[in-house]
């Protein structure tokens, strides 16, 4: 909750965002006025003309319900982290346990980095290393257009590599 995923779908954009987002009333969970409580719908067109869905989930688990409807047909995930809160290693297993139920091409984005340093991210990697994962895993600012975008190159590079491998 509050990692970035509406403000990432709106930074990459080409539509205005359809988005669901209400007054926050777990403010226990998050201090955030807003949160998103439906789906979040962007679309991004590539060089190609390919057009790209963007689907943003709610954070809240008690919405969970949407997420396996989301990423029905997905061709990836984005998992976002809140790297300033004390959990998030905690939100990292969450959540990939979660979602990798309905996909493999997953990349991680870790938000709230005052800057971006490797060091940062270790911690992340030596968890991931530790269950033996191997996802993409960046330190974004969900605002920043190009960050956003990175990780959607990422996924899609990965289905492209995939379907190759098909093929
Ligand atoms: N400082 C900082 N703020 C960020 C970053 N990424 C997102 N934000 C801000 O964090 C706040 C929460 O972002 P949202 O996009 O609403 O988060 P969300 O993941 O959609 O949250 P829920 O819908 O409640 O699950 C917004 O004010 C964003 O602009 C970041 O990397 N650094
Ligand atoms: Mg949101």
């Amino acid at each position: 909750m509050g990692a970035g995923k509406s403000a990432a779908i709106k930074v990459l954009s080409d539509i205005s965002v359809i988005s669901t987002e209400a007054v926050n009333t777990d403010t226990e969970a998050h201090s955030k006025y807003l949160t998103t409580v439906g789906i979040d719908y962007g679309e991004i067109s590539l060089d190609d003309g390919t057009k790209i869905g963007l689907y943003g989930t709610p954070g809240q688990d008690r919405f969970d319900f949407v997420w396996p409807v989301v990423c029905q047909g997905a061709i990836g995930i984005v998992i976002l982290i809140d790297h300033s809160r004390n959990d998030r290693l905690q939100n990292l297993e969450f959540y990939l346990n979660a979602f990798k139920a309905y996909g493999h091409n997953i990349v991680i984005g870790v938000t709230h980095l005052d800057k971006k340093d490797d060091q940062v991210l270790k911690i992340y990697r030596d968890w991931m290393a530790l269950y033996g994962y191997q996802y993409p895993l960046f330190g974004i600012d969900a605002r920043q257009q190009d960050d956003v975008l990175l990780m959607i190159e990422t996924l899609i590079a990965s289905v492209e590599v995939q379907s190759r491998l098909i093929v």
